[in-house]
């Protein structure tokens, strides 16, 4: 059995959003994250039929597991039903975290997006995994959403004890006054995505986070 990178290791989640990406351009994109240091990987196809999720989270798949890097899919735990990726990320108004385990029927890992420091606590007592804390600053990636700002890192980081990535907006240009906010993991969308080299791009931000010695 192959074991992959645990959730506490994970700094750098990269988020291999749809509406950014091709499908042809999945595979290589999830390539260039791993190979510049991408601990994670969410597959996020919002208004995606589920076919055609579970198509790319099976290509995707065999991928990430070689890299012991865990997949994670967005919304759908139907997806996790029929392909073995490591995990299942929902948001507020989705599945409650106890439905996403009972649909899936064995051990993965949950994630729940959460925009208040409430949530946050709410998600906790909830059992997820880890969370997404965001956005921090505003995104078109997630328009609708008012911006927590940096200020809420810390207290987040005071009253949850589980792995938090914050999210939203994140780019290197802010990355180093979001750790110095107190965030120890960060999960990037655009950013990624929409860099003109992913592995550097990658690369640079993962060194931000944990810099060499
Ligand atoms: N949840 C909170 S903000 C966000 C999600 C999915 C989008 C983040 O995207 P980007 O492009 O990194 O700002």
């Amino acid at each position: 059995m192959i074991k992959l990178r645990k959730l506490s290791e994970c700094q750098l989640y990269g988020i291999l959003d749809l509406s950014y990406v091709d499908n042809s351009e999945a595979l290589p994109v999830a390539e260039g994250m791993i190979k510049g240091g991408v601990d994670l990987i969410q597959l996020r196809g919002k208004e995606r039929p589920i076919e055609e999720l579970v198509d790319l989270a099976a290509a995707l798949h065999e991928l990430t597991v070689r890299s012991s890097t865990p997949l994670i899919v967005n919304d759908h735990a139907e997806v996790a039903v029929k392909i073995p990726v490591e995990g299942v990320h929902v948001g507020q108004n989705d599945d409650s975290i106890e439905t996403v385990r009972q649909k899936v029927g064995r051990e993965v890992l949950v994630g729940k997006s959460s925009h208040s420091i409430e949530q946050a606590l709410a998600a906790q007592c909830e059992r997820a995994d880890y969370i997404g804390f965001g956005p921090i600053f505003a995104t078109p990636t997630k328009p609708d959403y008012q911006p927590i700002g940096l200020k809420e890192i810390e207290t987040a980081h005071r009253v949850v004890t589980l792995p938090i990535f914050c999210i939203g907006g994140i780019k290197i240009a802010n990355l180093e006054r979001v750790i110095a906010a107190g965030a120890r993991r960060v999960a990037i969308v655009s950013g990624l995505l929409k860099a003109p080299d992913i592995v550097e791009y990658a690369r640079c931000c993962k060194n931000l986070l944990n810099p060499p010695n």
